[in-house]
């Protein structure tokens, strides 16, 4: 409806994580990563492309931050590089790196941004993958053990904190497709024990925190899925939308495309039970302990939310996806745009899981460029914006929605996509490292300033 609002107290932000951004990969003692190592790999990347450079937000961040701030962002998702802190993933602290992240937050602070950091945004120090990486039930120590590091050392002053960042990218991308680091295709049954080693190492690092923290945490964890609308508001077709939602996918080598094997186990103490007959034969032993362990309560369910699939209830009483109509809006990177995604997404995983939702990540990539007057119009970010965040707004009336972190900050390092596609709200020259607010930033900066009343 046209009276619906946001909160007062939304939290406005953007969100960017650490390969993707920073550069500086050999500077100061860090560590290599997967990506650091699979992006040197010939073919691995478009035209071959690295994080070696990227932003060089390394040396950049208190121009990024004051940009930032220019915008008006009330909190910022960053990611900390495993590596850049603990170079083998274990063991040795490197004092340069703890520095490095300790000045960005430092300087967010200074200008009233809230630091909401990240653990693992996929950057597994190489040391560690050697040692079989997810697949070596010890990674659950690691995890805990750095996760206790960062609260020591942050959380005096950051009081945020999310987990694992989309482990069904991790692992899908990583390690059954192999378009991601570290390129593995692994058999389905080692995919599902990395799972549930991944699983176990968010309890750990949850657990950690908690003791360790040194002020009151919230502490969160970060999956996405590909949301589900009803093609109508019948109460049929709401209830086929929510039952494909948390359904479990029939393609076995697309397993790791779902909310509830992810979200079931960290919410409800025990994995779905069609998953547990489905991928019988795949699963490594799972004890009692394993579901305590994985279930610990935590505070924020944050989801990366970028699109969703239109559901109505079938003649045969199950659900059925809604074609979409021939020339059906897209963004730069082919992938639908669907706002309802945000009004229905966030009930439905409110009205499952009952834990206060941040939408951790949203956006779209565009083809901008800079115009001949040196601004970078970039029109369709902004209608997305409008239209995802009209129907965010819906959804902040039914459930409890905190907060939205734009993705991404600046454009950045797009994974197997190199720097082809551009995600930001600010424009960067890779040449140069001339940063330009897009005009999409000003549209969001006013968005902000009016809490979302437009
Ligand atoms: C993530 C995402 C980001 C991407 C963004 C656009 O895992 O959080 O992959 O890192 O850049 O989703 O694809």
């Amino acid at each position: 409806s046209d009276k619906a609002k946001f909160p007062s107290d939304f939290v406005w932000g953007a969100a960017t994580s650490s390969y993707q951004i920073e550069g500086a990969v050999t500077e100061d003692g860090k560590g290599a990563h997967i990506w650091d190592i699979f992006t040197r790999e010939e073919g691995r990347i478009f035209e071959n492309h690295t994080g070696e450079i990227a932003c060089d937000h390394y040396h950049h961040f208190k121009e990024d931050v004051k940009l930032m701030k220019e915008m008006g962002i009330q909190a910022y998702r960053f990611s900390i590089d495993w590596s850049r802190v603990l170079p083998n993933g274990f063991g040795t602290v490197n004092e340069k790196g703890i520095a490095f992240y300790n000045a960005l937050i430092d300087e967010l602070l200074k200008n009233d941004i809230e630091p909401y950091v990240t653990l693992y945004h996929w950057e597994l120090p190489y040391e560690l993958y050697k040692r079989g990486g997810w697949l070596n039930p010890q990674i659950v120590e690691w995890f805990g053990d750095y996760a206790r590091l960062v609260a020591e050392r942050f959380s005096d002053r950051v009081k945020n904190f999310f987990t694992l960042n989309e482990p069904q990218c991790f692992i899908g991308l990583g390690f059954l497709t192999g378009d991601h680091a570290p390129g593995v295709q692994a058999p389905l049954r080692d995919t599902f024990e990395m799972a549930h080693n991944a699983l176990k190492a968010h309890g750990k690092a949850v657990q950690m925190l908690r003791a360790y923290g040194k002020q009151k945490l919230c502490i969160g964890y970060a999956p996405t899925a590909s949301m589900c609308y009803p093609a109508t508001e019948s109460a049929q077709d709401i209830e086929a939308a929510r039952t494909a939602l948390f359904s479990l996918p029939a393609d076995k080598q697309n397993w790791t495309w779902n909310v509830s094997w992810w979200s079931d186990p960290v919410f409800f103490g025990q994995y779905p039970k069609e998953g547990l007959v489905k991928y019988e034969k795949y699963l490594p032993k799972i004890t009692d302990e394993d579901m305590k362990l994985i279930s610990q309560p935590i505070d924020m369910y944050g989801q990366n939310i970028y699109n969703g699939q239109c559901v109505r209830m079938g003649k045969d009483g199950k659900p059925e996806f809604v074609k979409r109509y021939e020339g059906f809006p897209k963004t730069a990177i082919d992938w639908p745009v669907t706002p309802e995604c945000l009004n229905w997404g966030p009930r439905f995983l409110y009205e499952r899981y009952q834990t206060p939702i941040y939408i951790t990540e949203n956006g779209l990539s565009c083809h901008d460029v800079v115009s001949l007057d040196g601004k970078v119009h970039d029109p369709n970010r902004i209608d997305f914006l409008a239209r995802y965040l009209g129907e965010l707004k819906k959804a902040a009336t039914a459930a409890d929605i905190r907060g939205y972190f734009h993705w991404s900050l600046m454009d950045n390092f797009e994974w197997s996509k190199g720097y082809s596609e551009r995600f930001g709200l600010i424009y960067v020259d890779y040449r140069t490292q001339q940063r330009i607010m897009k005009d999409s930033a000003y549209w969001y900066r006013d968005y902000i300033k009016n809490n979302g009343e437009i």
